[in-house]
């Protein structure tokens, strides 16, 4: 086809599209040629700033795909952290205060051969005088990744680290040897006023803590020492015992926990007396049991660090104050304390100390330097049944429950109740008559009762509940935020068509414009017709 038959022919279709538009053709000049190309150059002008416009708002519009929404969901973590699979480490230290090293070495050269003789591989005592928590921390790190250190002994008064936080219950200040259990995890002291106040990173327990602390008992502090290691020692040869029973003793607040608490227990002994009715569990009670003998007693009751309190219903059940406990002089080796601030050793007269340091049977107590105590206690009973040390049990519970982290609140649930837990005593005590033997037939007995535990079967179900609500709220998550992109897409088209609707009304009306004035410009131009001469 030519160029003029070309150039007609998109004449006659520019024509017929601005008739089409409503444009009236009277106006359109037919006959002046500078004119039309005025118009086309105009036109084609008001196209190229229009139409572009229009295209490219169309594909600018790139929201993020609903995968990526998948990705960033939420964050749930029940547990602290995962129990370990490393082997037991057979390494531990032993950090002496140097005020009482030269007083308590003999105790200790003993103490470490009774070690040797149980299985320790390596036990290193260090004569310690540096008052800077900091550098026992660091001191412990370098042991534990030269020799994967098991735990650490403190004898005699030795720093320990502060941690503040505020609960329900209130603002608490105590001191934590969480500190020195975990050796990879990063405290801060956010407000810079000398407390820890934030745990965070690699929180879990790496190697277990026990404390010989006896400087504000009202004894001589080395006495006591060498006492303790005295008693320690003919445990370990089989001189000190009590019969093989449990206490399980539960003041009226706490008569709850009877099903759950008598169960563990029930993971290591046949043999246990459980107090639970309110008017029984009274002072005089307490302590005639406690006279009685039993190997390992668990009691919860309210108290504090020089005392617990005995209730009746609509009375008082009496006191026991801590110092007490020499006079009645328990026959009992273990004890868990679920008594508020028990372990708080920096106090005179602490009572998780008189209990261990100040009777003849003493040998250990767990319990916490702040408000709470040990709950879940079957995961640390199950542990001992199995013939962990007293420490590795704890380590494990605590890896298991100690932090209790709800991801979608954000919330630490177990840090009030056990970032005071403390033991006080010797950690690498186990409970001797457990042989082979034993261990296997409380295996089997735990495999009989432990699906039948009510309290663990409940728990159980609130965790496996409680995951499929997570679940099903997650995939609701999901599903409202590809909702949301897809309502954001239409709304982002909906836009983008009205822009271009604004952008063609734009067009037709600079076109109308444009060929209005020319219209008129070529009508007033135009020369007057010839007159026809008849
Ligand atoms: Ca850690
Ligand atoms: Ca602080
Ligand atoms: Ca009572």
């Amino acid at each position: 086809m030519k160029e003029g038959a070309l150039r007609k022919r998109a004449h006659r279709g520019l024509r017929r599209w601005i008739s089409l538009n409503g444009l009236p053709l009277l106006f359109f000049p037919r006959n002046n040629g500078l004119t039309r190309r005025l118009i086309v150059v105009a036109l084609a002008v008001a196209l190229i700033l229009v139409f572009p416009n229009v295209f490219i708002k169309g594909g600018a519009i790139n929201y993020a795909s609903p995968s990526s929404v998948e990705s960033g969901a939420i964050q749930t973590n029940l547990m602290a952290g995962t129990p370990e699979s490393t082997p037991i480490s057979l390494n531990m230290l032993v950090l002496v205060n140097s005020t009482v090293y030269v007083g308590v070495k003999e105790s200790l050269e003993r103490y470490e051969n009774d070690l040797e003789d149980f299985g320790f591989e390596d036990v290193i005592i260090m004569n310690w005088s540096d008052p800077n928590p900091a550098n026992i921390r660091s001191t412990l790190q370098h042991f534990y990744s030269n020799n994967t250190l098991a735990g650490v002994l403190l004898v005699g008064d030795l720093p320990a680290a502060e941690y503040e936080m505020f609960t329900e219950w209130d603002y608490e200040r105590f001191s934590t040897d969480l500190y020195y259990m975990d050796l990879d995890g990063n405290w801060t002291d956010s407000d810079d006023d000398g407390t820890f106040d934030e745990h965070v990173g690699n929180i879990a327990p790496e190697i277990w803590v026990g404390r010989i602390k006896t400087s504000q008992l009202g004894e001589d502090e080395v006495l006591l020492i060498n006492d303790y290691f005295e008693k320690n020692h003919q445990y370990r040869i089989g001189s000190l015992y009590t019969a093989r029973r449990a206490l399980l003793y539960l003041d009226d607040d706490w008569v709850n926990y009877e099903i759950m608490d008598s169960y563990s227990i029930g993971l290591l002994y046949k043999d246990t007396t459980v107090v639970t009715e309110k008017t029984t569990t009274n002072e005089t009670d307490y302590k005639n049991r406690l006279r009685q003998g039993y190997e390992w007693v668990q009691l919860r009751s309210h108290g504090s660090w020089n005392r617990h309190n005995f209730m009746t219903p609509g009375g008082d059940g009496g006191i026991v104050y801590s110092s007490e406990y020499a006079e009645t002089n328990p026959q009992a080796l273990f004890y868990n304390l679920f008594v508020c601030s028990a372990a708080r050793f920096t106090q005179p007269e602490y009572l998780a100390g008189e209990v261990v340091f100040n009777t003849d049977y003493g040998l250990l107590a767990l319990s916490s330097t702040k408000v709470g105590g040990m709950l879940l206690c079957w995961t640390f009973y199950e542990a001992i049944a199995r013939g962990k040390t007293v420490g590795d049990a704890f380590k494990e519970w605590f890896v298991k429950w100690g932090e209790g982290k709800y991801g979608l609140s954000g919330y630490y649930a177990g840090r009030k109740w056990s970032y005071g837990m403390t033991i006080i005593g010797d950690p690498t005590l186990r409970l001797r008559w457990l042989g082979e033997n034993e261990i296997a037939e409380l295996q089997k007995l735990e495999e009989e009762v432990i699906d039948d535990l009510p309290l663990v079967q409940n728990l159980q179900q609130r965790i496996f509940d409680s995951e499929l609500d997570y679940t099903s709220l997650s995939g609701d998550y999901i599903n409202l935020s590809r909702s949301y992109l897809t309502l954001q897409n239409s709304h982002g088209r909906v836009e983008t068509q009205l822009e271009d609707i604004k952008s063609l009304l734009y067009f037709f009306l600079l076109t109308t414009t444009i060929l209005l004035i020319f219209s008129v410009y070529s009508v007033k131009s135009k020369p007057k017709s010839k007159t026809i001469e008849f």
